[in-house]
């Protein structure tokens, strides 16, 4: 398939915006300006830019704790997701969430989600509400390598692939479940392995390229629209950066982390643009500045942002 050059720079600059915004949130939390926790993806862009460029504007998708990357690409606007960090009343959900509970419906993005593995029942029911109001559109779900151990993830296969769900399940298979590697909780090679149990097509590719990110999830999404089932994307590819906030890395060498810092899937596709002369260095350099120049107007937009008031605090909330 034939990208167009538009596509291919979209997907750098939405790649780019993630490594820079939350660069910058790592830098904030130790100001103490961001509260509570954060979970970043980087060294994980492509995982985010490949599988959402595939999607149409209208259609949803159900995104993990570690989902920067996948906002950004779906449209999120960076300066409500920078409030919403902050904890500002212009953010996303009132600055009431934080980076683990970034949602926006009108978006089509169902919301992180700090329950690991909950996303993925949530995502499914959005897939069956789909096919049985023939909306034609389909659900895109992140979930890690972790969360393919809970019976949440089983369950809802099984179900998507008995209903034939127009639902596309990506696995950001980053080898580790906070200091927990795959290897020692998982039995199969693979995640996508684990498809063949439910009669679904699992597929495993490396997830530190974009173009094959973004192709395998296209054809995934046009096989989900014309009624032919759900398929699970195994995207191999890796954090740099601890679990969370709070992540001595004893559980992992440092010769893997650099190992791994090598195959930076932006380096990557930043070489390829320039080899394939669809980009030249210096309009590459270009959209770095921009880029760091939109997290700069972000930051000061989230800090000129009030807090919410204290007459909110019971606003939005649900209680049984
Ligand atoms: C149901 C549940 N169990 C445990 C936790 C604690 N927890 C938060 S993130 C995480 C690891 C998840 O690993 P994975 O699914 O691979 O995602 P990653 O953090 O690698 O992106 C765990 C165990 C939780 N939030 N929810
Ligand atoms: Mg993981």
């Amino acid at each position: 398939m034939k990208l167009s050059k538009k596509l291919k720079l979209r997907m750098l600059e939405q790649m780019l915006l993630t490594r820079y915004f939350e660069e910058k949130v790592d830098e904030l939390f130790a100001k103490g300006l961001i509260h509570g926790t954060t979970h970043l993806s980087i060294g994980e862009e492509a995982m985010a830019a490949g599988p959402v460029n595939a999607l149409k504007a209208d259609d949803f998708m159900a995104i993990t704790h570690r989902g920067h990357g996948s906002c950004i690409a779906k449209g999120a606007d960076i300066n409500i997701m920078m409030a919403e960090l902050m904890g500002k009343e212009t953010g996303y959900c009132k600055g009431k969430g934080g980076s683990i509970h970034v949602a926006n419906l009108e978006e089509g993005n169902l919301g992180a989600n700090g329950i690991v593995g909950g996303g993925i029942p949530i995502a499914t029911g959005a897939a069956l509400a789909q096919k049985m109001q023939n909306t034609g559109k389909i659900v895109l779900c992140f979930f890690g390598d972790g969360a393919s151990n809970e019976g949440t993830f089983h369950e809802s296969l099984n179900m998507a692939s008995i209903w034939q769900l127009p639902i596309v399940y990506v696995c950001v298979n980053n080898m580790y479940g906070m200091s927990t590697c795959i290897d020692d909780v998982c039995p199969t090679n693979n995640i996508s392995d684990r498809a063949s149990a439910y009669q679904m097509e699992g597929i495993t590719i490396d997830g530190n390229d974009v173009l094959e990110m973004f192709e395998v999830t296209n054809n995934a999404v046009i096989k989900a629209r014309k009624g032919q089932g759900p398929t699970l994307i195994e995207g191999l590819t890796y954090r740099w950066k601890g679990h969370s906030k709070s992540d001595a890395n004893l559980y992992r060498t440092r010769e893997e982390i650099e190992e791994w810092k090598k195959k930076c899937p932006i380096k990557r596709f930043q070489t390829y643009l320039i080899e394939q002369k669809i980009m030249s260095e210096e309009e590459i350099k270009k959209m770095e500045e921009s880029s760091l120049e939109t997290i700069e107007r972000a930051v000061e937009f989230a800090e000129q942002s009030p807090y919410p008031s204290l007459d909110a605090l019971e606003e939005d909330l649900y209680a049984y």
